[in-house]
Order: structure tokens, then C-alpha cells, then sequence
């Protein structure tokens, strides 16, 4: 029996209030798509069936590299965060699952999935971490992990993600994201050619362990904690390992791991078109890995990372099934309620991607009329779909308006009361 953080009380009031409102405006939207030949039915249909997983780090407060300033009644573990992440499942039904961070979220397996049922969560991707030393480890990652010059680092590296593949085994979990902070500082400090031997070797053996039906993850990132060369920099050495792996291993693209400017959905593209994109960590960034709200800068970045998304659905490419998470670090911000927000957006992109006019584009494309090929996407991309959201949402059991029936529920003070306030957790400048 599922348990939930949020009365039926609050759920109904949301209904009751915004029901009404909701329903005018999603047939005045549906009428509109009409004359556009969509239907709105089915648009809403697949925004529904569109799920995002939630970071386990997420919905501690972050920080900076000078500071943290922690939130009220913040999670005091992972349990805690099941918590957490359940409410923001339970208001947007947008985001059933979670991806676990190891060690920073290692507990008995049966407990987790004990905890998971009950608040009718599941987990996705399972993150290691070589990033960071955890206490009670032998070797140092201060000089690399997976890379490292010498073979015991390494292998402890190697043994830490088989561990996180036997704990995501117990719990349900179907992958295993690899994101190194390996490089150098310093021209000279390491030998580019050979570090990255390395690193293959011990990706091959973390490989080797992988069960038949599970995807392995590379994560690339250009820069930090390295500040001059970063051993999985870009998505071309990311292809690179993914290739060379096996057909197991694909391409993980977080939205903030490129210099800025990159056109992040044309290497969306490539890597759909070699059958080697995995997933995304979606956050956005102004300057670097800001980690700030999917959608808060550039939503018309997400827009086209999700055109070339519904483009492959709309070819049929085979085994199309990337992996949708977020990755967001929460300064200033309650994190629930940054979570909450970003779901939403990513459904919107997906939303706005889904009334692109492929026929039309195709032929403008094809004429070279750059000017209405632009047009083509800024149509769908204007089209305020904030309807078929909050529809697919109430549908589903969730909120017509999930910030506001958050605030109305008092869930953050009720945690404060219960939660003493704690300096540490995961998720800090990452
Ligand atoms: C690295 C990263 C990676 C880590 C997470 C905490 O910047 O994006 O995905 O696992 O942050
Ligand atoms: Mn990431
Ligand atoms: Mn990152």
C-alpha cells in the first residue's frame, strides 16, 4: 500500500479550486491544435507517459566551493530523501523514480526497496562516485581514480562501481552512470594518451561485470574539479569509450558539461544517429556546470535538445529508449520545489517538441527556406502547453498547480520541526 506526504485533502482543494479554469482553457487548446490538425488527446497521452528520475542528491541544499547554507528541514539521509522525492512524485506524476548516489546513499538494499514501495517510487540509474574520497577507503582519489598511475587506486576504483552494480542489482536498478573528475592541472602534469589507457582498461573490467540487461553510462564533462585537462572531456572522447566498450555502454550527456555556446542538441543528434545516446542529466547553465533549474536559462535550448528527441521517435529509431534524469544542485531554492519546477519544464520542452510540423519542416528543409524551417520550430515552440501539463498532472492524481499545493500543504514546515538542520550531505559543488 502506497503512503503519501501529501493529504488527498490538498490534492482535492488544488481540483476544486483550479478544475474549472483548467478545463476551459485546455478545450480552447484543443480546439486551437485542431485547426492545426493535432490532436490534443493524444499529445496529452504521451506527456503523461513521459517520466523524468529525480537525483537523490537533489533535494538536500547544494552549495558552493565557499559555502552551503543549509535549508530548513532538510533530509538527514536517504531515507529522508525517499521522502522528499516522493512528494515531488506525488504533486507532478511526472517523476516515479530515483537515481542513488554511492556512497553518499548506501544502505541495506532491503530497506531501500522496502522504503521505495512504499512511497511508490523506483530507482533508476545507479551513480558511483571516484570523485571524492569516502572515509574508510584505503587508497586517495586526489590524483585520479579510474586513470590513476598506480594499479591499487584503480582497482579500488573498478571494485567501488561493481559494488554499485550489486546494491542497484538488489534494488531494481537497470544502469550504472560513470562520471570521473580525472585530469591534471597542470600541462605536463599528466600524459594524455596513456591516462586514458588507463581508464578504457578499467572501464572494460567495470564492463565485464555488467549483467545482460543493464546499460553502462560515461558521463563527460570539459572542465572540474580538473582545470587544464579533464581525461572524458567532450562527447567525441565519450563516443570514443562507448564504442569501444560494446554495446552496453552509451553516452551520458549532462546539459552543463560543455563550453559555452556548444549546440548541445546537434550532439544530441550524432549521437542518436551511432546508436549511442544513453541519457541525460538535465539542469541549465549560464557560465559552466551551474547546475541551475532545467529550463531557468535556456528553455529554447531544452526545446531543441527535445526536437531532435521526438525527431527520432517520429523516424522510429530503434532501441530508442534514452534515459531522462535530472542533475541539479539547489542554492537558493527550497529543492522540492526546484525539482517540481524542472519536471515541469522538461515536460514542456517534450510537449512543445511533440507539435513541431515534421511534414512542413522536412519540406522547408528541403527547399532551403531557412526562414520557415525557423519558423516551423518557434511555432511549436510559442505554443503555451501549460494545459495539456496541468491536465496529464491531474489526470494522474497529481496537482493542477504543484508549487502552489506544496506551499499549501506546509510539508518543508512540518520537515523543519522534525529534521534538525545538518551541515553535510551530497550534492555540494558537483
Ligand atoms: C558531475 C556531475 C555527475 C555527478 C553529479 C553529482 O559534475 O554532473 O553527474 O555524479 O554531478
Ligand atoms: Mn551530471
Ligand atoms: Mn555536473
Amino acid at each position: 500500500m502506497t503512503s503519501t506526504r501529501i493529504g488527498a485533502d490538498i490534492i482535492a482543494a488544488d481540483h476544486e479550486r483550479r478544475g474549472a479554469a483548467l478545463k476551459t482553457d485546455y478545450q480552447a487548446l484543443g480546439e486551437k491544435l485542431a485547426r492545426s490538425g493535432i490532436d490534443i488527446e493524444s499529445v496529452t497521452a504521451k506527456v503523461a507517459a513521459f517520466f523524468v528520475a529525480v537525483p537523490s542528491w537533489g533535494v538536500g541544499t547544494g552549495g558552493t566551493r565557499f559555502a552551503r547554507f543549509p535549508g530548513e528541514g532538510e533530509p538527514r539521509g536517504i531515507f529522508d530523501k525517499l521522502d522528499d522525492c516522493a512528494v515531488i512524485q506525488e504533486l507532478t506524476r511526472a517523476t516515479p523514480a530515483v537515481s542513488l548516489h554511492i556512497p553518499w546513499d548506501k544502505a541495506d538494499p532491503k530497506l531501500l526497496t522496502e522504503k521505495a514501495e512504499s512511497l511508490g517510487l523506483t530507482f533508476d540509474a545507479m551513480n558511483s562516485n571516484t570523485f571524492s574520497d569516502a572515509t574508510d577507503q584505503a587508497h586517495s582519489y586526489k590524483f585520479g581514480s579510474l586513470s590513476h598511475t598506480q594499479a591499487a587506486v584503480r582497482a579500488q576504483a573498478v571494485e567501488h562501481n561493481l559494488e554499485c552494480i550489486a546494491l542497484g542489482k538488489a534494488i531494481g536498478s537497470k544502469a550504472l552512470t560513470v562520471w570521473i573528475g580525472d585530469g591534471s592541472n597542470f600541462p605536463g602534469q599528466s600524459h594524455f594518451t596513456r591516462s586514458f589507457e588507463r581508464y578504457l582498461a578499467a572501464m572494460a573490467e567495470i564492463y565485464k561485470a555488467l549483467p545482460d540487461d543493464w546499460r553502462l553510462f560515461s558521463e563527460h564533462k570539459m572542465y572540474e574539479p580538473a582545470f587544464y585537462s579533464t581525461v572524458v572531456q567532450d562527447w567525441g572522447t565519450n563516443y570514443l569509450i562507448a564504442n569501444t566498450l560494446g554495446e552496453k555502454a552509451f553516452c551520458l550527456v549532462d546539459l552543463g558539461h560543455h563550453a559555452p555556446n556548444t549546440n548541445i542538441e546537434m550532439i544530441v543528434a550524432r549521437l542518436i544517429q551511432f546508436g549511442k545516446l544513453g541519457g541525460f542529466h538535465f539542469n541549465d547553465s549560464k557560465y559552466g556546470d551551474d547546475d541551475l533549474d532545467a529550463g531557468a536559462i535556456e528553455p529554447y535550448r531544452l526545446f531543441l535538445v527535445f526536437n531532435e528527441l521526438v525527431d527520432a521517435e517520429h523516424r522510429g529509431v530503434e532501441a530508442f529508449h534514452p534515459a531522462h534524469m535530472i542533475d541539479q544542485s539547489h542554492n537558493v531554492t527550497d529543492p522540492i520545489e526546484s525539482l517540481m519546477a524542472s519536471a515541469n519544464e522538461i515536460r514542456r520542452a517534450y510537449a512543445q517538441a511533440l507539435l513541431v510540423d515534421r511534414a512542413a519542416l522536412s519540406g522547408f528543409q528541403e527547399e532551403n527556406d531557412a526562414l520557415m524551417a525557423s519558423e516551423t520550430l518557434k511555432r511549436a515552440y510559442r505554443t503555451d502547453v501549460e494545459p495539456i501539463l496541468a491536465e496529464a498532472r491531474r489526470r494522474a492524481g497529481g496537482a493542477i498547480d504543484p508549487l502552489a499545493s506544496y506551499r499549501a500543504s506546509g510539508y518543508r514546515a512540518r520537515m523543519a520541526a522534525e529534521r534538525p538542520k545538518v551541515q553535510g550531505g551530497g550534492g555540494g559543488i558537483v
